[in-house]
């Protein structure tokens, strides 16, 4: 059973994340960490929890080229195996981070899952810079899953990601069923009492039988 399921691991005590990490890594498909768990605990965070679960940095990448390739280096030398960054900066932005990626992967964000968070994302043009410069996938909400539907028929094969189910309330069927391939869920599983039982839950929900 391959799971479908991406923790986006926000916890901000560095012991508590790595081990939180531990206990749900046989239940993910990956694990997503943000400026929240990398500011209190280092770039080394990213390599600890590397050993034993694929990491994305999900650092929002959204600069001028040279910046966008510093930063990418940094997170794949520690060890990610991908990383997310926004659409808007342009082309160059997103051909330098695939200059540094080789065979690590690259999601872009096509509209985001908060209240108005669509509001100033262009779908149609970021789904088409995606598939330019070949992106192994993209972000789309779980909160819009009209809006997933919507990318699923622009990006063709490309991954979808789906950030939104649990705390931000969007539904994974729905989600899943408009053409999401993975499903991001954070403080539902880390703020949990149990964040193994949650996380196998979540997987189960969302597994996809081999
Ligand atoms: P929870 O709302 O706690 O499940 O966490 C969602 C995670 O997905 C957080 O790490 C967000 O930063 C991230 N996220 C969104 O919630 N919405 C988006 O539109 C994009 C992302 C993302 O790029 O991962």
């Amino acid at each position: 059973m391959s799971s479908r399921l991406v923790l986006a691991l926000d916890e901000t005590d560095p012991a508590r994340a790595l081990e939180i990490a531990k206990i749900v890594s046989p239940f993910v498909a990956k694990i997503k960490i943000n400026y929240p768990l990398v500011l209190s605990a280092g770039l080394g965070i990213v390599t600890e929890i590397s050993k034993f679960c694929p990491v994305i940095c999900d650092f929002k990448v959204a600069d001028i080229p040279n910046t966008n390739r510093l930063i990418s280096e940094a997170v794949f030398d520690a060890g990610a195996s991908g990383i997310i960054a926004h659409a808007f900066p342009g082309p160059e932005s997103l051909k330098a981070i695939k200059e540094v990626a080789d065979s690590k992967e690259i999601y872009v964000v096509i509209t985001m899952s908060h209240p108005k968070g669509g509001d100033f994302f262009d779908i149609e043009r970021f789904c088409a810079l995606a598939l330019e410069i070949g992106v192994t996938g993209v972000i789309a909400p779980a909160t819009r899953p009209e809006d997933v539907t919507k990318i699923r028929d622009l990006v063709g094969n490309l991954k979808i990601i789906s950030p939104g189910v649990g705390a931000q309330g969007g539904s994974s069927r729905e989600t899943l069923k408009a053409g999401a391939d993975y499903i991001i869920v954070g403080r539902g599983i880390y703020l949990s009492d149990d964040p193994a039982a949650a996380a196998e839950k979540y997987s189960r929900e969302f597994s996809i039988n081999d």
